[in-house]
């Protein structure tokens, strides 16, 4: 007999608000990192750190600036996932809505009532709001002013962002996650933390001190929800994917556990409540010193998340013998080496259920705390068919073998929360910029630059997940 998933299991969608809501400029909002990234072959560089102008260059396309219209369509996009049954949805705050500045001595009033009403309508329909405070998107204005999360001063400027929208939203939201993928900081230091470096810089120490100001951060802000909302549940969120050591070779193996301990470093933080003796060797021999404020260590013991979201996509593979090495994988920032067992989606990201169900364990078995799936998707290239519908067969099929590597995990006795599939809708990716990698039940037609009805269509998947959810899981 097969695990069921239990009742209330909190089956959805996830988004995020830079890569759908566009309306940038609108009702007071302020710039945001995120509004500053064009797409094509410059977006990379901007991302890794290297950004030039703080302000969007005219003639220039930004496809965050109107993503897909969530922000005037979000009541016919709600419907939508309604229609589906969701129970929960996934989506940020946009940090720059309520504090156009972010060091701003008033919040915006315009951009905290447009959330009431995405929460409002979200009720409206019985589905969950899944909160992220942060998801990619600083406001610009603690970039020029401060050099972002580089900054000690950002950690007061977030507890206030924090303090306002708990407030706010205490009858409203009662999961919420602090740092989407907090461990790409380390991967892309502009899209993870605001990072613009300066020729010369050590980033590798502005990188972990930005970390610990985040981890602090982290840390009051669960305190702060804890102190507000009533039976408030808070997350970390860590872009996971176990490492799979290429070789039998101890090499690999210690290798392996290196690359995993990369991602765990901010979790073993979040969730235990201090650093691990393995980061304190690396800082130790790469010569990092973390400047720590008095009581730092005992705000990160005391206030620890309550469960552990993360997004999951793909596995990785790693080697320390320089040949295989040159066989990496493109697309994937993780620079996985290719897994001779597996298939690659079109952006060369590994397809592995089996290692769905192997990183649901692998955290599971380390912090002994909920968990809680808030991304998991195919990117993908869609063709409409004759009848211009979009029979996505290759993106069911791909969230058929991981849901049911999900109720494998629950079979081993991982405790999971819920499930929100990445992009239910086609929103703008995050590392191309592009539409035309889709994830979504749900078509947007606009293109890679902006045009576009932006008309949404329900592709075949929209009604193979509503017959999931409508089942739990049971009728995959
Ligand atoms: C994760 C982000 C999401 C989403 C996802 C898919 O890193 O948390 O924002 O974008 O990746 O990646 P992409 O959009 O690049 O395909």
């Amino acid at each position: 007999m097969s695990a069921q998933f239990p009742e209330g299991f909190l089956w959805g969608g996830a988004i995020a608000a830079n890569q759908t809501e566009g309306a940038y400029r609108e009702d007071g909002k302020g710039l945001t990192t995120v509004d500053l990234l064009p797409t094509g072959e410059k977006r990379f560089p901007f991302m890794v750190g290297g950004l030039t102008s703080f302000t969007p260059i005219d003639g220039e396309f930004y496809p965050s600036h109107q993503a897909i219209d969530f922000y005037h369509r979000y009541k016919e996009d709600i419907a939508l996932f309604a229609e589906m049954g969701f129970k929960a949805l996934r989506l940020s705050i946009s940090w720059a809505r309520i504090f156009p500045h972010g060091d701003d001595a008033e919040p915006n009033e315009a951009g905290l009532q447009f959330y009431d009403d995405v929460f409002d309508e979200l009720h409206k329909y019985g589905i969950e709001p899944v909160v992220t405070l942060a998801h990619f998107d600083v406001p610009v204005h603690l970039v020029k002013e401060y050099g972002s999360w580089r900054n000690r001063k950002l950690v007061n400027f977030f507890e206030t962002y924090a303090q306002t929208v708990f407030s706010r939203y205490k009858n409203k939201v009662k999961y919420w996650l602090t740092f989407n993928e907090i461990n790409m900081l380390l991967h892309l230091p502009y899209v993870g933390a605001g990072l613009v470096f300066q020729d010369g810089e050590d980033e590798e120490q502005i990188k972990y001190q930005a970390a610990h100001h985040q981890l602090v951060a982290s840390s009051l802000a669960v305190k702060a929800a804890h102190e507000i909302i009533p039976n408030v549940q808070v997350g970390c969120m860590l872009a996971a994917g176990m490492t799979y050591p290429y070789s039998s070779d101890p090499d690999d193996v210690q290798d392996a556990l290196d690359k995993d301990r990369d991602s765990f470093f901010f979790i073993d933080v979040q969730s235990r409540g201090e650093y691990p003796g393995y980061a304190k060797r690396f800082f130790r021999e790469n010569n990092i010193s973390v400047q720590m404020e008095a009581g730092d260590e005992e705000v990160l013991k005391a206030h620890t998340v309550d469960f552990i979201g993360f997004s999951y996509y793909s596995s990785r593979v790693t080697s320390t013998d320089p040949e295989i090495q040159k066989n990496t994988t493109s697309g994937n920032v993780f620079g996985s080496i290719i897994n001779p067992y597996l298939k690659t989606s079109e952006w060369g990201w590994t397809i592995d259920p089996k290692g769905f169900r192997i990183t649901a364990n692998q955290l599971y078995d380390r912090y002994q705390k909920p968990l809680f799936v808030v991304e998991n998707g195919l990117g993908a290239i869609d063709q409409a068919n004759e009848n211009g519908v979009i029979e996505d067969d290759y993106r069911i099929e791909y969230l058929r073998e991981h849901i049911k590597a999900m109720r494998e995990a629950i079979n081993d006795g991982v405790e999971l929360l819920g499930y929100t599939s990445w992009g239910p809708i086609d929103i703008v990716s995050a590392s191309t910029g592009e539409m035309k990698k889709r994830y979504g039940y749900i078509h947007v037609d606009r293109d890679n630059q902006g045009n576009g009805s932006f008309d949404r269509s329900k592709k075949k998947s929209f009604h193979w997940y509503k017959q999931v959810i409508q089942s739990n899981g049971e009728n995959l």
